[in-house]
């Protein structure tokens, strides 16, 4: 994939582009949604006014695609319509979460986006990657995240971790092993060959991997989040250390 119009593309329907994109993104059961929630914790200690996000979802048109194509296991969903819907649902959410949230010079901090969608219609159901980055491309009227966080770890890794936390398997992550597996490695190309993207070994201990998280942000984004924001300890949430 190209990274072409990647920072700093223009917003769809216009506008300044103040904010920060951030993308977190790995297999079911990678930690996205206990780390986004750290992050958050982290950001907004800070004075950073960040807020988060989830795909498919954010969004009234995104909630009932994420009902028809999770929930809904009764359905014979096949690739090209999950691949559509997925987009539709992302239309909305460029538009009507992220592009504003961006105007006003949020950080959105956001638990999966279109990588999931390269490696789950892409790697896993075997959809051509050349077709779904120009649909997507028409779907997010070319808006690409900052930096998107891919947290590596083995599918059954995580899928090990949804059992010990009660969730059932929904639709697509009932396709079975070796659809996940190739979900995975999809993501591991992702996030090594993407240049707007860092892969982050996910298989230690949650404090660890935050740590990671928050290193590469510092490093990424020296301001707001660096130049004596204080330290990236995950323990309690800090303070911003600059406030007067
Ligand atoms: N999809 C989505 C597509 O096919 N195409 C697309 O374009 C898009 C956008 C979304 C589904 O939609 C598909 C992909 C998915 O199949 P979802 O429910 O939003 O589904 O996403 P899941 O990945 O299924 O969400 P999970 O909540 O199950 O996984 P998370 O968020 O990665 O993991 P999290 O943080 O909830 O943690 C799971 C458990 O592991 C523990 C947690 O405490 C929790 O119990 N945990 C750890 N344990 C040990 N060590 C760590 N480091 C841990 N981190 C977390």
């Amino acid at each position: 994939m190209s990274d072409s119009g990647a920072r700093g593309a223009p917003l769809p329907e216009g506008g300044e582009r103040r904010g920060l994109f951030i993308v977190v993104e790995g297999v079911e059961g990678a930690g996205k949604t206990t780390q986004v929630s750290l992050l958050l914790d982290w950001l907004r200690a800070q004075g950073v006014p960040a807020v988060r996000a989830r795909e498919p979802g954010g969004t009234p048109v995104g909630e009932a695609v994420r009902e028809v194509l999770l929930e809904r296991r009764e359905l014979d969903v096949g690739p090209e319509s999950e691949l559509l819907l997925m987009l539709a649902a992302r239309a909305a959410f460029v538009r009507d979460v992220v592009a504003p949230a961006l105007r006003e010079g949020r950080v959105m901090v956001s638990d999966r986006f279109d990588f999931s969608t390269f490696a789950y219609q892409g790697y896993g159901r075997g959809l051509p990657l050349d077709r779904i980055r120009v649909l997507n491309d028409f779907a997010t009227g070319g808006l690409r995240p900052d930096l998107v966080l891919v947290l590596d770890l083995p599918a059954g890794q995580g899928r090990a971790r949804q059992i010990g936390a009660g969730k059932e398997e929904d639709r697509i992550e009932a396709a079975g092993v070796d659809f996940l597996d190739r979900v995975a490695a999809g993501y591991r190309t992702l996030g090594a060959e993407e240049p707007h993207a860092r892969l982050v070994d996910a298989t230690p201990e949650v404090e660890v991997v935050q740590e990671a998280l928050r290193r590469i942000l510092v490093d990424h984004f020296p301001e707001p989040l660096g130049a004596g924001r204080g330290s990236t300890t995950t323990e309690p949430s800090n303070p911003r250390t600059d406030a007067p």
